[in-house]
């Protein structure tokens, strides 16, 4: 992408509406802009972004056995009469009327309309389990929209439902889950821990949040410093075995959120093992049991024909607030560095001299070669201040840029510059490829 033809607003000053800094600097960098109060339009870099966490997401959910499927945004208020939520859930549902004053509301999460899904086409145990999930937008209207996509009011969700004959089913399905999530946030570049969570209006007795480290994290959460550094993606894991000895590997240092912490064993712990800290939650599980199949019978008939209540889970990503994270994970005073398996793309060329002939034709060879090769490019082929350029692509982050200017250029030579470490290099143009065409 030429970015003399690309759509890149970037601020040069600090918005004052963003108090932390991924919300500053996913204002900065054109990522996002408010379109109302916790409602935001995703501008091209950002939408970028988003589809990429969107796909590693979804490639672990297919990888675990999940089957995607996408049901709507708006869902009828019946439905959630039916499981007794449409009272409970309170001012946080947007309650809307068709014009036939149907009452019918935006969907802040799908347990209902799933069970319905489920309870009308499946009927034997015979057909069990079943993993389905879709990413659809949602909305709550939080008291406090704040921090951006962290904590919005319409926001992009992965949730996921299982359901099983038993008890003994549904937690096979909520292992496959756990595993899949510590995965997911691992190829992101995150250090996502599980903990002991409270499962608020979703229900149930056991469930995990996916909690990212960060001082501006919504959450204080106490933990097994043992835990924090785990290599989480070394080893290929097969869904079709017992996945309990992972899950509980992970589970059995000590690990949990404000409402569930137990300080007594937290205090047990040698000192220089506790972690006391703020942190994000990117995802968060549960088992319900029956929960939801009791009250809109979703029944299926057992090994004997009896009719069995499905035991259920639910599982939740938050793949919008993920961008928030991973920035407040990854960024320096210049602006987001991201790591390589989300970036919005993978290299950035600035021409210093776009009027120097040597400088143009060096720029839209390498340009040609690296595309050619599949990576995804931005050319900064404007004719800015080099300062500002530097300025802009630090901003926005891609792992790689490579500075051409009108000396190299005469010389075949390029600076190569790694944003994470700030690690520059002169080059020549093969050289440069070499390292930029993995395997090339
Ligand atoms: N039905 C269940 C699991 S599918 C559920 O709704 N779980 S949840 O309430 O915990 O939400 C799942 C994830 O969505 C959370 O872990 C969080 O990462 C994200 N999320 C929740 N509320 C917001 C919000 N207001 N803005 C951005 N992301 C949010």
């Amino acid at each position: 992408m030429r970015l003399s033809r690309y759509f890149l607003p970037v601020l040069k000053e600090n918005p004052s509406e963003a108090q932390i800094v991924s919300h500053r600097l996913m204002l900065r960098a054109g990522m996002i802009r408010q379109a109302s109060s916790g409602i935001y339009s995703w501008l091209p870099l950002g939408f970028r972004v988003l589809k990429r966490i969107e796909q590693i997401v979804r490639e672990e959910q297919d990888a675990a056995g999940c089957l995607e499927l996408l049901m709507p945004t708006i869902q009828s208020a019946d439905l959630w009469r039916e499981s007794g939520r449409y009272e409970d859930y309170g001012k946080e549902m947007l309650r809307i009327q068709d014009r036939h004053e149907r009452e019918m509301l935006y969907g802040p999460t799908n347990e209902e309309l799933i069970t319905t899904i489920f309870r009308s086409e499946v009927k034997s145990y015979k057909e069990l389990p079943k993993l389905l999930y879709h990413i659809q937008w949602k909305f709550r209207d939080e008291v406090r929209p704040r921090f951006g996509v962290m904590r919005g009011r319409e926001f992009l969700m992965k949730d996921s439902y299982s359901f099983d004959i038993d008890q003994a089913g549904a937690r096979r399905a909520y292992n496959k889950m756990f595993v899949a999530y510590l995965r997911t946030f691992a190829r992101m570049g995150l250090k996502a821990i599980p903990m002991q969570a409270d499962t608020g209006p979703i229900g149930g007795d056991l469930s995990h949040e996916f909690i990212v480290l960060a001082e501006t994290g919504e959450s204080g959460v106490f933990c097994d410093k043992a835990l924090v550094d785990r290599d989480v993606l070394s080893q290929e894991v097969d869904y079709d075995v017992d996945l309990q000895p992972i899950v509980d590997s992970w589970t059995a240092p000590y690990a949990a959120t404000d409402e569930k912490h137990d300080a007594a064993r937290f205090d047990a712990l040698p000192a220089g093992q506790q972690l006391s800290a703020r942190g994000i939650e990117v995802g968060h599980i549960f088992y319900f049991g029956t929960k939801y199949s009791e009250p809109l019978k979703a029944q299926v008939a057992g090994p004997d024909g009896n009719p069995v209540t499905v035991h259920m889970g639910s599982y939740g990503i938050g793949v919008s607030r993920l961008l928030g994270a991973i920035i407040e994970a990854s960024h320096d005073d210049a602006g987001i560095i991201w790591p390589d398996a989300v970036a919005p793309f993978d290299i950035g060329i600035i021409d210093l001299k776009p009027d120097d002939a040597a400088c143009a034709s060096l720029c839209s060879d390498l340009y040609g070669r690296l595309r050619a090769a599949g990576r995804e490019v931005l050319y900064d082929d404007t004719a800015d201040r080099a300062g500002a350029k530097f300025a802009t692509m630090d901003l926005i982050g891609l792992p790689w840029q490579v500075v051409v200017g009108p000396r190299g250029a005469k010389n075949g030579v390029v600076e190569l510059k790694r944003r994470a470490t700030g690690e520059k290099q002169e080059v020549a143009l093969d050289a440069a490829l070499g390292r930029l065409i993995p395997n090339g």
